[in-house]
Parts: structure tokens; sequence; C-alpha cells
């Protein structure tokens, strides 16, 4: 740099100085600011939630200033960058994080209390950006706090829907979807980028032109839509670095069509430019279910073409010669959802930049990375031709060629295996023709990663066998994890600095394999008795909510015994709520003395069912009429309390975990491929009772299996036990639980009776009735356990001290070394 501009820039970052002061007066100058001038509220008097917009704005200005330095170094540094493309980001709220991580959450709890304010009262007011379904969209916003913790050159790109995840509001039991329409008091955490702006185009028609002697093909799109940038900086916990999420947002084109405003019909054109805007509008809610949705479609397209241009446009800032471009990009695709960025590569590379086939496929499949989150053959995208060919043609085109060249090439590896060439095709040929978009990613990417051990085995013996087969060395797995700030440090405060005094430091916040430490301490009685203090001022602030929620008061001494997650037949909360009703039956039926001997207890369940998904509302509706008839009983009293926490979310969860002694992760071996739940309670000390399904393998090997309570038929199990199917006999505890749901004896009858049914021999798809004893057996166990309470804190503490391996600082940094081939690039401070 120039002696002058060097000068200019010293200049800037002592005026920077000056004006973003972290003492208290400072901050509190700040927030009145903001109060006064940003928000417009008399700095005189301003409620809680114009305190949160004031401090939130003043947050926001020393997000900026790091961002900005991030970025300005990053380009000074020109690092390989990773670009990870998502759908969903499930961040939650901002506030707490953002001030821990940048270090001055006690400065601004200062400030604030000298304003006559709350900190805690004060970040509640926050609503949670829920622009993601479920444990797919969290893992992304976990990945991105250890992305910049750990300096990496990351961005994340997304969309910025104006509708989040629906609100789930409980009527007499049954679940309604209220939109979410989350940004109508304003966004302080996102910065509105006007000038960064792509067109998108779709529709129209490929003609070919000729070009020195050379046909090429020329798209001639009929539609463009803007996409506008919305920048969401994620600042790093113990580090300068703040990376960014960008967000796009559709807007209307400027390149309107001056024909229909000509013909005189302003009012209907103007219309017509508005429709462009529903593009980013809405979330979709299915989790893992796909329909050919037009406007789905072009939601992905949308992404992929505005985040595309913005990437190629920061790489020829610096570089002419697209062969340096794997050398400089790397191109993460979350889920199938990105994966038209593969045809969209192509297209630049060949039509616009005229490079020829190979070279540009050669590059493509260097840039690029997949991780697949299922372990469902039937869940995996498909895209039917004719949608695809309408919207988009060309793309249609060059997905047709990479196949057409992926097949000759297949056909002189295995010959001519027709079966096994139309399983591995990109395009799959019956009713409706339709592009494997899987198919796709696993064709023109290097790495290909599962999110578990166990989903990696599935992934090879099952869900892409003959990819497997073909490239044994693409395949890959990542464990999922989950990131410590958030999940423990901003979620539960006082465990946090209890794990701090004892290991006599904070470190383990940024280098997680601290947390081993704990294991010397297990057994000191000061420990544990400070352990079990901290679990119950979490219980008692859970128990207030609860009572808020509900009016049912449960008792501190009982078991807090929760499951947590989306609603899903094979995550199985049904089982749950047959092992209460279990319970409960056999509580009525004991002679009054030895009710004494039972262990109290507090069901929890929260989650939301998508919309469609009947069997699932079925399942939120009986949990609701069990826990009526339970919570009622004056016989029962508080041996037994069953709660619904309604519109379960990311707040709801950093309140529900901490404060939780047994969590249920129940899915039916082999469908979940990792789960990220369990990762957050055993963080938290709470101990886990579940299937060997997913990531739970790996914890068990971490805090080994006896400080968990599993049950239930293995993965390599359950193939057989369904082709067994009806003489696969029930137990009889189970046969007389469900025949009391099909009886009515909570009410109901002819509404359960669908829900009854996929319990019958031989429909038991989810194998309840067979896993049924040794989950109730697990139960019983975790009760002996719970009778011992220097056992149980035992437990906890190692369940604490053996969760390091499953922080996503774990994960990201495999990725970083094995997939991606980035490196940390620290701002200096
Ligand atoms: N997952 O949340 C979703 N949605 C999907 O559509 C597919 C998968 C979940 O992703 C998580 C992150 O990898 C996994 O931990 C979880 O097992 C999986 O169900």
């Amino acid at each position: 740099e120039s002696g002058e501009r060097k000068a200019k820039v010293e200049k800037m970052f002592g005026f920077m100085d000056a004006f973003l002061k972290n003492d208290s007066f400072s901050l509190q100058k700040d927030i009145l600011d903001h109060v006064e001038y940003t928000v417009a509220r008399s700095r005189f008097i301003f409620d809680d939630f114009e305190a949160y917009q004031g401090l939130s704005y003043s947050v926001r200005d020393r997000l900026i200033e790091r961002w900005h330095d991030t970025h300005r170094y990053f380009k000074k540094k020109d690092p390989k960058r990773l670009y990870f493309l998502s759908l969903e980001f499930l961040m939650g709220r901002s506030l707490s994080n953002s001030v821990i991580n940048l270090g001055i959450r006690d400065q601004y709890a200062d400030a604030l209390n000298q304003l006559g304010f709350e900190f805690e009262v004060v970040a509640e007011q926050e609503g949670d950006a829920a622009l993601g379904n479920g444990g797919l969209a969290r893992l992304c916003a976990c990945q991105m706090d250890s992305l910049a913790t750990l300096d990496y050159p990351a961005w994340g790109y997304g969309l910025r829907y104006q509708y989040g995840l629906f609100r789930q509001i409980i009527l007499d039991g049954f679940q309604l979807e209220e939109p979410d329409y989350w940004l109508n008091f304003g966004n302080p955490w996102e910065i509105e980028r006007v000038h960064v702006s792509y067109p998108v185009k779709f529709y129209g028609t490929v003609e070919e032109e000729g070009i020195q002697g050379q046909t090429i093909k020329v798209w001639i799109p009929g539609e463009t839509v803007e996409a506008v940038a919305y920048d969401n900086p994620i600042p790093g916990y113990g580090t300068r670095n703040a990376i960014n999420l960008r967000l796009w947002a559709a807007k209307p084109s400027d390149q309107y069509d001056m024909e229909s405003y000509n013909t005189g019909d302003y009012i209907n054109a103007i219309m017509d430019r508005q429709k462009a805007e529903t593009i980013s509008n809405v979330l979709y809610p299915d989790d893992r279910s796909y329909q050919g949705k037009e406007l789905r479609l072009k939601q992905h397209y949308f992404f992929v073409s505005a985040s595309l241009q913005d990437i190629i446009r920061r790489f020829r800032d610096d570089h002419n010669n697209f062969d340096e471009f794997p050398e400089k990009v790397a191109l993460q695709i979350n889920d199938t959802h990105p994966s038209l960025a593969i045809a969209e590569v192509m297209r630049v590379l060949v039509d616009e930049e005229h490079l020829d086939w190979s070279r540009a496929w050669d590059i493509t499949s260097r840039v690029f990375s997949f991780t697949t989150h299922t372990v469902h053959v039937e869940a995996l995208e498909k895209i039917p031709v004719d949608l695809l060919g309408n919207l988009l043609p060309r793309h249609l085109q060059i997905i047709y060629e990479i196949n057409y060249k992926f097949m000759e090439e297949l056909k002189s590896m295995i010959g001519q295996d027709y079966d096994r060439l139309s399983r591995m095709s990109i395009v799959e040929e019956g009713a409706v023709k339709s592009i494997r978009m899987a198919n796709l990613s696993i064709v023109c990417c290097q790495i290909v990663n599962g999110v578990s051990k166990v989903h990696l085995d599935l992934l090879k013996e099952r869900v892409f066998k003959d990819f497997y087969e073909l490239w044994p060395q693409k395949f890959q797995y990542k464990t999922n994890g989950v990131t410590q700030r958030r999940w423990v440090v901003v979620s539960n405060p006082n465990l946090s600095s209890l794990i701090s005094k004892w290991l006599g430091t904070e470190s383990w916040i940024r280098n997680v394999d601290l947390l081993a430490g704990l294991r010397q301490h297990v057994s000191d009685p000061d420990l544990q008795r400070e352990w079990k203090m901290v679990k119950k001022v979490n219980k008692a602030r859970l128990a207030e909510y609860i009572e808020t929620l509900s009016g049912i008061k449960v008792s501190l001494d009982a078991m807090f015994d929760v499951q947590i997650k989306r609603i899903h037949e094979y995550k199985r909360q049904l089982l749950n709520i047959l092992g209460i009703i279990h319970r409960y039956d056999c509580i009525k039926n004991m002679e009054t003395s030895d009710r004494r001997k039972v262990v109290p207890r507090v069901c929890i369940i929260g989650g939301k069912a998508a919309p469609g998904y009947d069997i699932a509302k079925k399942i939120i509706k009986l949990c609701h009429v069990v826990a009526e008839k339970i919570n009622n009983d004056a016989d029962i009293g508080d041996l037994l309390k069953l709660v619904f926490i309604p519109d379960y979310n990311v707040s709801v969860a950093e309140l529900v975990i901490p404060g939780s002694d047994l969590s249920q992760h129940l899915s039916t071996a082999g469908h979940e491929a990792s789960g990220t739940g369990s990762m957050k309670f055993l963080m938290n000390g709470c101990l886990l009772l579940a299937t060997a399904d997913g990531a739970i393998v790996e914890i068990m090997e971490e805090v080994g299996a006896d400080n968990m309570f599993l049950f239930g038929a293995k993965v390599n199990e359950v193939p057989a036990l369904r082709e067994k199917g009806a003489s696969l006999k029930a137990p009889l505890q189970f046969l007389r639980v469900v025949r009391m749901v099909r009886d009515g004896y909570f009410g109901f009858k002819d509404y359960f009776k669908s829900l009854c049914d996929t319990l019958e021999d031989g429909k038991d798809f989810y194998l309840l009735g067979y896993d049924f004893a040794s989950y109730l057996e697990a139960q019983a166990a975790a009760d002996r356990t719970f009778v011992d309470p220097e056992k149980w804190i035992h437990m906890s503490i190692l369940s604490t001290a053996g969760s390091g391996k499953f922080s996503s600082d774990k994960t990201i940094e495999e990725y970083a070394k094995h997939t991606w081939g980035i490196e940390p690039c620290k701002c200096p401070f």
C-alpha cells in the first residue's frame, strides 16, 4: 500500500477507537444515541424492547467494524475461501451470542444496569431468526459460529425469507400454524446492501450462435428478478474475525418490460413486477419431503445464481484465469438443495467464459463438495424434467450433457449392466422423468460427506451403494457438532462459570478438548454439590416457564425428562407417549404403599409437525389428551406430569436443555443421520436415553455406554426385523397401552384410529412394538439411577466431560483439512 493510503488507514483506525469504546459510559452513550436517533424514541422514556433495539444497534456497530477489518484483511491476503451454500440457517437470537463472542457482555450488562435495565430482560425481547426447519439448519448456524471463531476465511450464503418457520399455536391440543412475519420491527443484525444486487434470470429459450467458426449455446431468458444482498456479520469468539452470512432477497428488476408499460396496462404491469418478490418470501416448512413445486425450484436457482455471481465477481477482482478457481474457491453444497450450482458453474464457464467442456468440468469438479443429511433414498430430491426444462432450459441441457458423459464413462468401467446404469443415472426415467440431484452432486463432487460414522456406513451399504463401489475414495464422514458458545456459554451461564472455575480457565470455550479435564474432579464432593446446585437453578427457571405456559406447577425434585425435536414418526415421540401411558397405568394400579417408590417425573415434549403431516399432528394431539388426563388426576399428583411445550424453537431449546435431567433420542436405528440435539444435552450434563443410532454410537464411545441408558434394535438388526413383520409379537404391555388409546380411554377414539393402525402387527414400520420392552427397561434403569443422586451427578459430569468431540469446532477443523483445503486467516487486532 502507498504511504498516503497507509496513513489514511491508520487515521481511520484512530477514529474507530475514538468512536467505539467499550467502557461503561461509552456503551451507555451509544445505547442512548441509538434509542434517540436510530429507533427514534426519546432517551428519557423507552421500554425494554426499545432498549433491546438501542443496545443491538450499538452491538451492530462493533460487529460492523470487525467485519470490515476482517474483509479488508481477507482481501489483502487472498486466501482460498470457503463458500457455504445452504437454503436454511437457523440462527435464533443474536444479541447474547454476539456480546459474548465480542467479549463485552459484562460491560454491556453493567451499562444497561446504569440505565435502569436488566440485560437478561432486555435480551428476552429479541425474536428468533427462524430461517430453517430443524437440525440441518441449526447445524449450519453452529458451523458459522465455528468458522468465525477458528478464523477461517468463509462466507455463508442463504435466502432472506420474509416468513420464517411458522409459529406453532396449540388450540384444544391441535397444532395450528401462524405465519412468522419476523421482520415487522426491523432487524438490527442485518445490513441492507442495495448496491450489491444481481439480475437472476428464468425461463426463455436456448439458441445456437456461431462465433469464430464454433457453435455456442445462448440462453435467452424470459424473466429477470433482482437479488439484493443482506449481510449478517457473524463474530468469532476470542478473535477479531467476523465473517459474513449473505442472504438474498428478491426485488423486482429494473430491466422491466417496456412493452407492457406501453400497452397502457400500467397497474397490471406493476402487479406483475411485484410478484418477483414472492420468490424469497417463504421458507418451505416440510422437513425432508420434496415436492416438485416451481416456486421452490425458483428459490433454489435464485439463491444459486445470485451467490455465484457474487463469488465469481470477487474471484475476478484479483484473478483472470479460471484455472485458479479451485485454488481460491471451495463451494460447499449443504444437502442437495443448492446443487443446481453445479450446472450454473458449468454454464458460466462454457457459455460465458467460453472454456471448452472438459476444462470447465475439471474446474467445476474440483471446487464443489457435498454433504448429505439423509438416510432415506425416498427423501432424495428429484426435479421433474418438464419443470426444470421450462424454468431453466439451458441448465437442463447441461445436466443431460453431464449425464451423457458420465454414462459413457460408466459403461466403459462396468460394461452393459443396464440395471446399475439406470440406478446411477442422473436422469430417472419413469412416469415422471426427473433429475436426481444427489446423483448429480456425487458425480461432480470429489468428496461426499455423511454426518456421522453410522450415516457413512448407511450411505455405503444402502443409499449410495452403487456410487460407493465405483468411487470409494469419495465417501467420507464428518461427525456433526454444536457450538459450545451458544449451547453452554450463552444458554447455561451458571454451568459455564462452574466449568471455568474447575478447569481453572475459560479456554475450553475455544479449545473444547479441555472439557475432558473435568474427569479428574468427577468424584470431588464440592464439584458434585455445585454441579447439582446449577442444575437445580436451571430446573427452577424451566419450572417457572412451564407454570407460566400451562399453569402446571411441577416439583423440582422430579426428574425432568425431555424430548424436543421435530415431530416425526421415525423420531418416535409416540414411543415416548406410550411409555408415559404405561407409567400412568402402572401407578394407577399400584398399592398406595408402593407409590412411595415411584420416581416422580415431569415429562416434557416439544416440537413442530410439518403442516401437511397428518400422523405427526395426531401425535401432538395425543400428547395433549394424555397430559390432560394425567395432570388432572388427583390420584397421581407429583408422581407424573406431562407437558407439551408449544412453539419449540432455538430460544426455547436454550431454556429447556440446561434444565433437563434426562433427554430422549428414540429414532428407530438407521433413521437419524446424526442428531445434534443429543450433543447439546450432553454438553449440559443431561443423561441420554437413546437408541444406538446416528451420532449416539460415537457418543457412547466417548462417554461410555454405562453413562447412558441405551435400548432398542441395532442398525444392522432393523432390516431383518422388518422382514419378519407380523410375526414379531409386541409385548402385552404395549398391546395394552395401544388398546387404551384405541378404545378411547383418552377420548378422540375415531381421530386416533389411523395412528393406532400404524402400530398393528406387520404395519409397525418403526418397530415401536419390538423396542417397547427394552425401552421400558432403559426407563427403569434411569429411575434406579436417579434415586442415587451421587451416581447421577457422576454420570452427568462425565457426560459434559466427554462432549468435546461433539463441538462444531471439531467438525469444522475436519472439513477445513480434509474437504475444503482452507487455512485460518486471522485478522490482527
Ligand atoms: N436433517 O434436519 C434435517 N432435515 C432434513 O431435511 C434432513 C436431515 C437432519 O440434519 C441434521 C444435521 O446433519 C442431522 O443431525 C439429523 O440427523 C438430520 O435428520
